[in-house]
């Protein structure tokens, strides 16, 4: 196994501390929703995968048992998966297992629990050429020199688009369609709009897992920018917003509080918020879109018998596409 130079991690802190600081000081407060995920707030997300509420996960991963021998006559043999992501211990296999790529590239700006994840996967696969790639897939990056002539599957499970707005999104489909290039498929999760009641029960569960997960990012700030934030002052609100078809979470203050972050103060009234995450959700329609914005034909799309997620196999465009 190949090892990637890591970010240094006083550039993340840096990256942090600048996206905190304007994020708090913006007309909507609000903070990019990659910070929630630092070692306890990956924790929390994977509790909130096992939620009775939190359907995506387990319909997801249902989904991928069904269509595996399907993507497996579409992908050639020996390609490289890119996932983007560290991947999860029970998506990710599924995958590796149907098609017996030749190289597998997990890219993840957390470089511990990266190194982790593919260390465990290189144990399980042991022919496989496991390449970690430290790196933010939101960012440009290259890949590994050794998977130039290898054919390219992108892999971008678990909604994950649906953090980012549709003109992110959209920006991050095309750099994906750059990075792997002519011939490319993309194999991508999406979240399916349903009831909100659904939505909600699931961004606000009863057993409050999300509501943690959300208010980390208030001590993760406190710990890694020497904040005082009274942690105790927010409650986690998740809304859905029909017109922009999506759920949104906000961290609201309950009391009017001032604070300071890294040296610079800041107050909030009672009833304001810290915008933290957006999950959009997507129709058939829709989805497909946004994948064609990006870059990508949609070829088949798979969804559970509910129709609450969706699994899309795409094919990158060529440069000149339409008449
Ligand atoms: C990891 C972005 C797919 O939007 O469902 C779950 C994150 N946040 N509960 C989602 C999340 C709160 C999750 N994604």
């Amino acid at each position: 196994m190949l090892a990637t130079p890591d970010t240094p991690a006083d550039d993340q802190t840096a990256a942090f501390r600048a996206d905190v600081l304007a994020g708090l000081s913006a007309p909507i407060p609000a903070v990019p929703a990659r910070w929630l995920y630092d070692h306890r707030g990956s924790e929390l997300f994977d509790e909130i995968t096992r939620l009775p509420s939190y359907y995506p996960t387990r319909t997801e991963v249902a989904i991928f048992h069904e269509i595996m021998h399907d993507i497996a006559a579409r992908i050639p043999m020996g390609a490289a998966v890119v996932e983007f992501g560290a991947g999860s211990a029970t998506k990710t296999p599924i995958l590796l297992k149907a098609i017996t790529p030749a190289a597998y590239v997990p890219v993840d700006i957390s470089g511990d629990y990266l190194e982790q994840s593919a260390a465990d996967l290189q144990h399980d696969f042991p022919a496989l050429d496991v390449i970690p790639v430290v790196a933010d897939f939101a960012r440009e990056f290259s890949l590994p020199g050794g998977i130039d002539h290898l054919p390219k599957l992108g892999f971008f499970p678990g909604s994950t688009i649906g953090n980012f707005v549709p003109r992110s999104a959209t920006d991050l489909l095309r750099q994906f369609r750059s990075l792997l290039g002519d011939g490319a498929h993309l194999l991508i999760g999406m979240d399916r709009v349903k009831p909100v009641g659904r939505l909600i029960a699931a961004y606000d569960d009863p057993e409050g897992v999300t509501a943690q997960f959300t208010l980390n990012l208030l001590t993760r700030i406190n710990r890694e920018l020497d904040g005082d934030i009274p942690v105790e002052a927010f409650r986690h609100d998740a809304r859905w917003n029909d017109i922009l078809s999506r759920i949104e979470i906000h961290l609201v203050a309950m009391r009017d509080v001032a604070f300071t972050v890294a040296g610079t103060a800041f107050n909030f009234a009672k009833g304001s918020s810290i915008h933290a995450e957006n999950s959009h959700k997507y129709g058939p329609r829709g989805g497909r879109v946004l994948l064609l914005a990006g870059g990508w034909t949609p070829v088949a799309e798979w969804t559970d018998p509910g129709h609450d997620f969706a699994v899309i196999l795409a094919e990158a465009q060529p440069v000149r596409f339409a008449p």
